[in-house]
């Protein structure tokens, strides 16, 4: 009876270290899993994590001293963010926004909540200043969940003050998707402008010349590394000094932006009765093919639509012998 007894109890250990071996080998390969994951999130984001700098030093401390960056969203607050962001995207596939809130590029699609402005082929009247506001009410308003989750915590962080922010943009890449260099039109936006920045690590450059058919980029003067999380805020020399891009190379995964900005009082507006020329793209999405390849091949085009008056004022001025240069460059080490 009692050597019955022993050869349970030893079963019963025999049973147990062999379930402890199992769950240990199962936490150390979860365990396993995660690094591996936290290493590949760690290389991703180290390719954004350098600064590169190619301008005079004067000029790179003018643009810095205008920079600020803060992580002030933590993984868990980026997620829920992002879960917005999302819904912003389906609201807007489902129609669900007033016909200034939505403009879409192949590779990017702005979001324009509470002011929308002209830019690009959609101004009769191009160059810089030319730029106006939309007329009162034809963006939807700022989403409360922009208050609450982004701009409060801005405000917290004493980055703006309380009722400083009348319009958020939300500008959503895809892999390969750009802003061409601009800068804020300033008789429009007050300083400083913030950003911040979701799903994925990119880098915001400084002083780049873009050219188009392939799309090409100058080497910047600043590359300013931009991770998931961090706050942008740009004043002095950095918001109106020098342009400012998103290049196609520095998206390498979906990324979003939330632009929060003031739009002055007596910022000049648009009629309410205000024709939009006819190759608004909000209009034209449905006739484009919806394929990556000629989405890719429509790039060049409709990101220098964007640009409000780089490519039209290079035309006309220094710039355009400056460009030549580049572009006699760029061909020659084809
Ligand atoms: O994507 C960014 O961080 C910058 C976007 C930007 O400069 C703009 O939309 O005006």
């Amino acid at each position: 009876m009692a050597e019955k007894s022993s050869t349970k109890i030893e079963e019963v250990v025999d049973l147990r270290t062999k379930l402890n071996g199992i769950f240990k080998r199962k936490r150390r390969t979860l365990e396993e899993d995660r690094e591996i994951k936290r290493e590949r999130r760690q290389t991703r984001r180290n390719s954004h994590e350098s600064h590169s700098e190619n301008g005079d030093s004067t000029e790179l401390e003018k643009i810095h001293e205008g920079i600020t960056q803060r992580a002030l969203f933590d993984d868990e607050d980026c997620l829920k963010i992002e879960k917005k962001i999302d819904e912003v995207v389906a609201n807007a596939e489902k129609g669900r926004y007033r016909e200034k809130t939505v403009d879409r590029a192949p590779l990017r699609i702005k979001y324009f909540f509470g002011e929308g402005y002209t830019y690009g082929k959609q101004m009769s009247e191009r160059g810089p200043g030319q730029e106006r506001l939309y007329a009162r009410g034809v963006v939807d308003d700022i989403p409360k969940w922009i208050f609450d989750m982004v701009e409060r915590k801005i405000v917290d962080a004493g980055i703006v003050p309380k009722n400083f922010i009348n319009s958020a943009v939300i500008n959503d890449y895809q892999p390969g998707g750009c802003i061409v260099s601009h800068i804020d039109p300033g008789h429009i936006f007050d300083r400083p402008i913030v950003s911040a920045s979701f799903f994925s690590a990119s880098s915001l450059c400084f002083g780049c010349k873009f050219s188009f058919k392939p799309i090409r980029t100058t080497t910047p003067v600043l590359s300013l590394p931009i991770s998931r999380g961090c706050v942008t805020v740009l004043s002095g020399y950095a918001a109106d000094g020098i342009t400012h891009c998103i290049r196609p190379q520095d998206v390498t995964e979906r990324r979003a932006v939330i632009i929060l900005r003031r739009v002055y009082d007596n910022a000049p507006r648009l009629p309410l009765n205000y024709k939009p020329e006819k190759n608004n793209r909000n209009h034209s999405l449905r006739e484009r093919s919806r394929s990556p390849r000629k989405a890719r091949e429509r790039t060049s085009d409709s990101d220098s639509e964007d640009e409000p008056w780089y490519m039209k004022n290079r035309m006309r001025s220094d710039h355009y012998k400056e460009n030549r240069k580049h572009r006699n460059s760029a061909r020659d080490s084809e």
